[in-house]
């Protein structure tokens, strides 16, 4: 018998489709030993004396054809690079244990919704993949998970954070973690850390996990009594800054919360110091890339962000998976997207074999949904009844260059 413990995250929506409250119950749950996977062997047939069938599968031994949508080249080349950095390691490790080979097969979508709905076509169509990890941006996946699920092809969003995502349809997961548990962990530490009253706002308008992430950080400062005093909008790719920060800097705020991805948020720190604004400023996911730190500079100390992955974990499995990262990539410490992906492989790895399929895109579906008690570098792991992530976040504060915990 093991004992395990579940952590239970419950949540709900107001009108707005914005998630306001969230409890946290512990339990425990004994389970017993599971048998699993009975061999199936059959008699009739078997005079001949030949080799049995590999038990409980499919395909014979071939490789499970999974295919990735990643953003691998333009402004946000960070974020799929670094996913694909984690997927390729988790391939190499799952393969060398042999119980399920999988290959992966990698399509760039650069970041654009209709580059986002081809690749999906092509690798359903054409490659005929049993599933498909990615695409990085929540907005690709808007375009392209439908796609999927209407073909009946699990997809899983590694990085795709916004609301609403599991909800485009039964073979559309996440094993991001959503802004509307990693916001309202951010935010709060923040106004508790530095006893913030009035803050402003900035969000990239095009963007649809941005404007999500915007409306999660509105809604925390609402529930928490703190006064919004300047909300300012811009654009991806956008690159002068100065007309909202000027207008904030006239404010005074305590703090400013960013909802971006990290070019974007770079460039605005970088305005921000130089203009002499010098409170600290909150993000949504698009800060948890180290590229922020290197476009930034010292300009990115002092903001704060929640993630599931700290490399700072005494965890032996976090570890392992940093000095193999470091040993694979030239000493590269891998960052969360890299260890998102990682365990999205994992996952996808423990689904197929629990299926006993590299080809049935159904049980792969069924098998992914059932996973309870998956435990990866980003921590414990469990899909909950609407194909949500129930996980747990750190909030982190940039110092000298570095994420490290803000207790
Ligand atoms: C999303 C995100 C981005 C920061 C991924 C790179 O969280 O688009 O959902």
């Amino acid at each position: 018998m093991t004992n395990i413990n579940l952590s239970i995250i419950k949540h709900k929506h107001n009108k707005d489709g914005v998630f306001v409250t969230m409890k946290k119950g512990f339990i425990k749950k004994w389970v017993t030993g599971l048998t699993i996977g009975a061999l199936l062997l059959t008699t009739a047939g078997c005079g001949g004396g030949g080799t049995a069938p590999a038990a409980n599968n499919d395909s014979k031994g071939e490789a499970a054809k999974i295919g990735v949508i990643a953003y691998l080249t333009g402004g946000g080349a960070a974020y799929g690079t670094a996913i694909k950095e984690g997927l390729d390691l988790a391939k190499d490790e799952i393969n060398a244990q042999g119980k399920v080979q999988i290959e992966l097969i990698y399509t760039d979508s650069r970041g654009e919704k209709t580059e986002a709905i081809n690749a999906a076509n092509k690798l359903i169509n054409k490659d005929n993949v049993v599933g498909i990890i990615g695409p990085t941006l929540s907005g690709e996946m808007f375009a392209a998970g439908p796609i999927a699920n209407q073909a009946g092809v699990p997809i899983m969003g590694t990085s795709t954070t916004a609301e609403g995502i599991p909800a485009l349809g039964d073979f559309v997961f996440r094993n991001a973690l959503p802004e509307f548990l990693a916001v309202p962990q951010a935010v709060e530490k923040a106004i508790s850390t530095y006893d913030l009253k009035k803050v402003a706002v900035m969000y990239s308008n095009n963007n649809d996990w941005a404007v999500s992430g915007y409306k999660t950080i509105e809604s925390t400062l609402k529930k928490n009594g703190v006064e919004i005093i300047a909300t300012e909008t811009f654009a991806d790719k956008d690159t002068d800054y100065s007309a909202q920060l000027t207008k904030i800097a006239s404010l005074k705020p305590d703090a400013v919360m960013v909802s971006s991805l990290y070019q974007e948020a770079a460039l605005v720190l970088k305005k921000a110091r130089e203009i002499g604004i010098t409170v600290p400023f909150v993000g949504t996911n698009g800060f948890n890339s180290p590229e922020l730190i290197k476009i930034a500079g010292p300009a990115a100390d002092g903001a704060i962000v929640a993630s599931p992955w700290f490399p700072g974990k005494a965890d032996e499995k976090v570890q392992k998976f940093i000095a193999d990262y470091k040993a694979k990539y030239n000493n590269k410490v891998p960052d969360q997207f890299a260890a998102q992906a990682y365990d999205a492989l994992y996952l996808y790895a423990s689904a197929l074999e629990q299926a006993g399929t590299t080809t049935d895109r159904q049980k792969l579906r069924d098998a992914i949904a059932t996973i309870k008690d998956f435990q990866g570098v980003t921590g414990k792991f469990a899909f909950d009844e609407n194909r949500e992530p129930v996980m747990n976040a750190t909030v982190l504060i940039i110092k000298d260059g570095q994420f490290t915990e803000l207790k």
